[in-house]
C-alpha cells in the first residue's frame, strides 16, 4: 500500500478535514482523530506525509488542500515534530497540531516543537497524543458552518454529562453489603 494514501474514509461526501501524520508508526494514536470525526459525521481523510522524509509530497498536499474543499488540517508528529508548523506555513486553513509520545522524551520534544510557533503562523496544539480532542476541535470549527455537526457535538456532550451524572448518583447510594 502506498504510505501516502494509507487511509481514506468511505464517505461519499468530500472530506472537510485532512489529517496528516509523519509516520506509519503514528497511526494507532492518529486513527482516534479519524474515528472521532466519523462519529460526529464529519467527512475526513488521513494521509501519512512527513515534513522530513517526503517534503515535496507534503507541500503538494497542503498547498492544494483548500482548493480541494478541505476546511481544517490536523497535523500529528512525534519527536522533532515540524509537520504542523510546515503545514501552517503553507496554508491559510486552521491547523490543529497533535504532538505524539514517540521516542525517548515521551512527547515533550514534540509538544514544544508543535506549540512554539511564531506569530502569524498559528498551530492550535492539543495535548500529547490528544488525537481525539483534535477531532473534536476540528468538528467544532466546521460546526460553525454545518448545523448537523453542531447537533452531533451537542448530543455527544449530553451523553458524557449523563454518564458522569449516573456515576455521581451511584456514588451517593449506600453500600449494598
Ligand atoms: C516523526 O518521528 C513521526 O511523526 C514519528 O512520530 C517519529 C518517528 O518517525 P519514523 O522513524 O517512524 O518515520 O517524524
Amino acid at each position: 500500500m502506498n504510505e501516502t494514501q494509507i487511509v481514506t474514509n468511505e464517505r461519499t461526501s468530500a472530506p472537510l478535514v485532512g489529517i496528516l501524520t509523519g509516520s506509519p508508526s503514528d497511526l494507532a494514536v492518529v486513527e482516534k482523530a479519524r474515528t472521532t470525526l466519523e462519529e460526529l459525521g464529519v467527512p475526513c481523510e488521513l494521509r501519512v506525509l512527513s515534513a522530513h522524509r517526503t517534503p515535496d509530497l507534503t507541500l503538494e498536499y497542503v498547498r492544494s488542500a483548500e482548493e480541494r474543499g478541505l476546511e481544517v488540517l490536523i497535523a500529528c508528529a512525534g519527536m522533532a515534530a515540524h509537520l504542523a508548523g510546515v503545514v501552517a506555513s503553507n496554508s491559510q486553513l486552521p491547523v490543529i497540531g497533535v504532538p505524539l509520545a514517540a521516542g525517548p522524551l515521551s512527547g515533550l520534544d514534540a509538544l514544544l516543537s508543535t506549540v512554539q510557533m511564531p506569530s502569524g503562523v498559528p498551530v492550535a496544539t492539543v495535548a500529547v497524543d490528544g488525537a481525539r480532542n483534535a477531532g473534536f476541535l476540528a468538528a467544532r470549527i466546521v460546526a460553525r458552518k454545518y448545523p448537523d455537526v453542531r447537533e452531533r457535538l451537542q448530543a455527544a456532550a449530553a451523553v458524557e454529562i449523563k454518564r458522569y451524572e449516573d456515576i455521581a448518583t451511584d456514588n451517593q447510594k449506600p453500600p449494598t453489603s
